[in-house]
């Protein structure tokens, strides 16, 4: 019978089969116990002998089935660990994962160019009032240049923002000169839309004020972001242009070396006194006192899907809204070496009646 115990412990090949064999031998109807129970039949001396025996069978027998157990356990343990082995050697799995628009791509490197040259950068609302976006900006209601820039009235008589140069007036309103500041936001305009026109975009403001402000100080501002911007080899050059608050007012091009053409970004000029002085009225109506009387200052906007444009040589400005992702997945990498592979078709034609 140990033999017989012995080999079928060692031959158990799973913890269920050793309960089996353990119940078998040395369970309460076991093959050992059914021994012990035969002793009281025996005389006493035949009795201790034949006890001792059975006893020390009985512990040989428990002590073989523990080791065995753990053997077994051992094994299940291995081969678990086996199956669960996370290879970390192979590759992951990519998960997709957006990116930023290229237009904000922009705007963040404007905001960093301008940055190191000292200028803070102010958001601003787009839900604006008349005031900021068009009277303090020297554009009374009866002025013909309230016509260029075509208006989204709310009902309640307030407007979505035609221009970023609401944030001058809004800006000085609350802040005494000397001030340094950029402004990139989004601006919309009633108008037709075409291949270079949309009814919402971009634009990227600066006002700079302070004492002995001059138009060379205008140049070099965006002659440094032009440099920073498309290379050491970038010029810019000036023309006389008008808005009601500049005094003068200038539109500015970028020479753009690598492609051997201007590039007309955007407006620019001085601050027109009449804007100075508007926004003292609106800071004497809040008792904040007049510091802007006397003061000089230059203020120009850009438009940043312009120059997105001409670095990838997207044809359409409708690409920028439309949010076909074959279109916005282009400009996830590093911007310095992306073209757009490959354009989507536009969406519909969102031609527009102008009023
Ligand atoms: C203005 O909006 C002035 N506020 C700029 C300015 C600021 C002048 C400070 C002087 C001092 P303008 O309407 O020209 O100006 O627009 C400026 C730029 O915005 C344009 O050069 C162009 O790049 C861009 N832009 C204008 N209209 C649209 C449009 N419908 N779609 C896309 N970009 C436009």
């Amino acid at each position: 019978m140990r033999e017989e115990a012995l080999a079928a412990i060692q031959g158990a090949a799973t913890l269920d089969a050793l309960g089996g064999v353990k119940t078998r031998y040395l369970g309460k109807n076991g093959l050992v116990t059914a021994q012990l129970k035969t002793l009281g039949s025996l005389a006493p001396d035949e009795r201790r002998a034949r006890g001792a025996e059975i006893n020390a069978l009985k512990a040989e027998l428990e002590g073989a089935v523990a080791e065995r157990e753990a053997t077994l356990r051992q094994e299940a343990l291995n081969a678990k660990l086996a199956s669960e082995a996370i290879d970390v050697t192979l590759p992951g799995v990519k998960l997709p994962s957006g990116g930023l628009h290229v237009v904000t791509r922009i705007l963040y490197e404007l905001s960093d160019i301008f940055e190191s040259m000292g200028y803070r950068v102010v958001e601003g609302r787009e839900v604006e009032d008349e005031t900021h976006n068009f009277d303090a900006l020297n554009m009374p209601s009866w002025h013909p240049a309230r016509d260029l820039q075509d208006t989204f009235w709310l009902e309640n008589g307030q407007l979505l923002r035609t221009h970023t140069s609401n944030m001058q007036v809004r800006y000085m309103e609350t802040h005494e000169p000397p001030l340094k500041i950029v402004v990139p936001g989004r601006v919309y305009r009633y108008e037709a839309t075409d291949a270079t026109h949309e009814s919402m975009f971009h634009q990227f403001e600066g006002l700079v004020v302070g004492e002995g402000i001059t138009m060379a100080d205008l140049k070099g501002a965006i002659s440094e972001m032009a440099r920073a911007m498309f290379g050491r080899g970038a010029r810019v050059r000036f023309q006389p242009s008008y808005y009601p608050f500049t005094e003068p007012g200038a539109d500015f091009a970028i020479w753009w070396d690598q492609e051997q053409r201007w590039l007309e970004l955007g407006g620019s000029g001085m601050v027109h006194p009449n804007v100075f002085r508007a926004v003292d009225d609106l800071r004497a109506a809040k008792g904040l006192p007049r510091v802007y009387e006397g003061k000089t200052g230059f203020a120009f906007g850009l438009g940043p899907n312009r120059i997105a444009m001409l670095r990838y040589g997207i044809p359409d400005i409708r690409y920028f809204y439309g949010n076909d992702l074959r279109f916005l997945t282009q400009f996830k990498g590093d911007l310095s070496n992306e073209t757009p592979s490959e354009l989507p078709p536009l969406p519909r034609d969102t031609l527009k009646e102008t009023m």
